[in-house]
């Protein structure tokens, strides 16, 4: 039986971050035992923002390293720049023409960005651009993080709307979003996501920090009033948060965490939690510093060839039934 396809996207912006790590990544590497895998840089997406083009250079070839030391396996997984397979864009396209504008207007991400970075239309387009990744593999399931959750909705209504409109063609993908670890929130502040572009360094524990940053920046993480240690994310995000990237690392339950830490000093819970983040890390750092520069692009670009024509036999089909 053909086995199903999972999609899913990482932007080269640097400082990739445990919250990146626990709400997808890891997802990505578990389901490339039972799915057709097929993994992406996403570069064009990550031009949507003001940027530099020498640090995209090397933003794209750390972020493609760092999912080889992750584990994402190209023996099993296709893996490639999105920019090297250009059927995104014109799937993109296509979309857009079956996009409503008050859709694109109701974005938090949009609202959120557009306020740092400028309103340009590639920032407003990005979830139709997005919905062409998924769709061009005509991708099943999807895994990311709880923020991408408005997003693939646009993605999942712009299949059922090409299927009605032009015929049968796209499934529609469900997304996979892990029950601990979908909202890892920041170390300074633990009422926002941990996020990539937070100018606080403080606030994100990145996937290659060495061990002694690990362990400074999650003592100075803030916490909350009183001294127990508990799971309530409303009353104390700050401790509830650190339970949370505890329980991922460690494969503890939260339960079993709290029954171990509930009377412990603050100082002593947050040294247990670096001790499991960098254990968590270690390897990933290791593997991380093992690869080389070449390599990764000639592996990047074997994996563009494929995906060229995986994309190009379903835009075949797409032009034909819309008309080309
Ligand atoms: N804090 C988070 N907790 C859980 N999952 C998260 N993701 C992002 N932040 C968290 C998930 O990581 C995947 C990769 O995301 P991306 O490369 O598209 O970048 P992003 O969502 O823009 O990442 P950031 O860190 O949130 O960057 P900025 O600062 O640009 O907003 C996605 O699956 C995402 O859900």
């Amino acid at each position: 039986m053909e086995r199903k396809v999972v999609f899913s996207g990482l932007q080269p912006t640097g400082n990739i971050h445990i919250g990146n790590y626990l709400g997808a990544l890891r997802n990505w590497v578990l389901l490339q035992d039972d799915y057709d895998a097929i993994y992406c840089v996403v570069d064009l997406h990550a031009i949507t923002v003001p940027y530099e083009p020498e640090d995209l250079r090397r933003d794209r070839v750390e972020t493609a390293k760092l999912l080889l030391a992750i584990g994402i396996d190209p023996e099993r997984s296709l893996l490639y720049y999105q920019s090297q397979v250009r059927q995104h864009v014109e799937l993109a396209w296509l979309l857009a023409t079956l996009t409503p504008l008050g859709v694109l207007n109701r974005m938090t991400q949009f609202k959120e960005k557009s306020d740092k970075a400028g309103r340009n239309l590639g920032l407003y387009a990005y979830p139709v651009l997005m919905a062409a990744d998924i769709m061009v593999h005509k991708a099943h399931a999807v895994p990311v993080g709880e923020d991408q959750t408005q997003h693939l909705e646009v993605t999942r209504d712009l299949a059922e709307k090409f299927n009605n409109r032009f015929g049968e063609e796209f499934p529609v993908p469900e997304q996979i979003t892990p029950k601990v670890g979908a909202r890892v929130m920041s170390l300074q502040d633990p009422t926002s996501k941990m996020s990539k572009t937070d100018p606080d360094a403080r606030s994100k524990v990145l996937l290659v920090d060495p061990p002694q940053v690990i362990r400074k920046k999650i003592r100075s993480a803030v916490t909350d009033s009183g001294h127990e240690i508990e799971y309530d994310r409303e009353k104390k995000p700050g401790v509830s948060n650190l339970l949370e990237i505890m329980s991922q690392f460690t494969g503890r339950s939260i339960d079993d965490l709290v029954a171990e830490y509930h009377d412990t000093l603050y100082g002593h819970f947050k040294d247990a939690v670096a001790d499991a983040v960098i254990e968590g890390l270690a390897p990933i750092r290791d593997a991380y510093t093992a690869l080389a520069d070449a390599d990764v692009e000639a592996l990047m670009l074997d994996g563009a060839k494929v995906a060229r024509e995986r994309a190009e036999d379903s835009m075949a089909s797409v032009r034909a039934k819309m008309g080309f």
